[in-house]
């Protein structure tokens, strides 16, 4: 992969499978460096196992498990690997917002921030990752759901999903097939998959979902 030297690079959902995004794993050897997307190309990083810095000209950041970054589209960065690392990587086109400013460098970490409940009976809850603000044209959060926790309802929507099962396991619903899924497991949703997850086992189960969204479904 241009921009990823020494990185062992799975990708597991891309534009020629239909997706308006692409997704993939970065095995990073302590010490390997990658580069910037294209420009026009906007990332979100998060860390998986290990720990990376994220260089923006002076400004440093030190990303362990469980952290991320947005970096917008144009912005030149490096990610070094200070130990051996695996990474998510989420890649799409940047859609501006006519009239408003460019956004800005985001990063963060899951645990700080808050979690806010998706459900009357209090099982399922999510982490926004991304500020809420319409400059953003994606949301990438953590769901959360308890033993037994599911959506409220199954869904459908015009936005596609990149989702990475981070703990625990269920049974995901897309379209009328049912499939069994656990910790490790990859999910493309296209526009108007339906879909449904319930929660199952002893203990609580996370998945990261990414989405395009704050943007008209017509281009322009
Ligand atoms: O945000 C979402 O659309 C999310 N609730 N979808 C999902 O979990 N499959
Ligand atoms: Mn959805």
């Amino acid at each position: 992969m241009p921009g990823w030297p020494g990185a062992r690079i799975v990708v597991v959902i891309s534009p020629q499978m239909g997706a308006q995004f692409s997704q993939f794993f970065a095995g990073m050897p302590e010490g390997a460096i990658a580069r910037a997307p294209a420009q026009g190309v906007e990332r979100f990083v998060f860390v998986l196992e290990g720990a990376v810095s994220l260089s923006v000209g002076e400004e440093v950041h030190q990303l362990e498990e469980e952290a991320y970054a947005l970096t917008p589209a144009g912005m030149a960065h490096e990610i070094k690997a200070e130990t051996a690392a695996r990474l998510v990587v989420l890649e799409k086109v940047f859609v501006p917002l006519a009239g408003a400013v460019h956004p800005e460098l985001v990063v963060g970490t899951v645990d700080a921030q808050p979690k806010r409940a998706m459900s009357e009976d209090g099982l399922l809850g999510v982490r926004k990752l991304i500020p809420v603000d319409e400059r953003f044209d994606c949301e990438v959060n953590v769901m959360e759901f308890q033993p037994g926790g599911s959506l409220p309802y199954v869904e459908t929507h015009f936005v596609e999903h990149g989702l990475l099962m981070l703990a625990g396991g269920g049974v995901y619903r897309l379209d009328d097939a049912w499939y069994p899924v656990a910790e490790g497991d990859v999910i493309w949703m296209g526009p108007y998959c339906p879909q449904w997850f319930g929660a199952l086992g002893a203990a609580p189960s996370r998945y990261l979902i990414y989405k395009n969204w704050n943007r008209d479904p017509l281009p322009g």
